[in-house]
């Protein structure tokens, strides 16, 4: 299993190829705002453990272990920061909030937040419940102060 460290790595390295084809070390400092000899060392590690092939002047390029687990932490990154838009949290918080949180709920957790949104998606009816009961909360908040 890869650390979190490791996992904001092989997140920002898979997006990086998405976007742009290919992803270099000062593309992944940058990203990650790291520097690059961090970045070097970091990736010497994911070469040894497989997630990715690395070639000093060629550049990187994902194994297919890499590549999986690349896909499944963007999408878990994507999920957490609509779940947290669904439940009314700021659109300041929102990144922040969710590399706080990422790498601290198993797989489990994942798919059951990703039920929760499924079934917001499919029940408008619900979603303009809860912001119901967050508009009364607000409302007691303020009066209360
Ligand atoms: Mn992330």
């Amino acid at each position: 299993m890869p650390t979190p460290s490791m996992e904001d790595y092989i997140e920002q390295i898979y997006m990086l190829i998405e976007d742009k084809g290919y992803a270099r070390v000062s593309d992944i400092a940058e990203a990650l705002a790291v520097h690059p000899s961090s970045v070097t060392k970091m990736v010497q590690k994911l070469d040894k453990d497989e997630y990715l092939i690395y070639e000093k002047y060629r550049g990187l390029v994902l194994t297919s272990k890499g590549k999986k687990i690349g896909k499944r932490l963007v999408y878990r990154h994507e999920l957490l920061e609509q779940f947290l838009r669904i439940i009314g949290v700021d659109e300041s918080n929102i990144y922040r909030d969710v590399e706080g949180i990422e790498h601290h709920l198993s797989w489990n957790s994942i798919d059951r937040i990703g039920d929760l949104v499924q079934y917001f998606e499919e029940n408008p009816n619900s979603l303009e419940e809860l912001r119901n009961v967050q508009k009364r909360n607000e409302e007691e908040q303020t009066s209360s102060s």
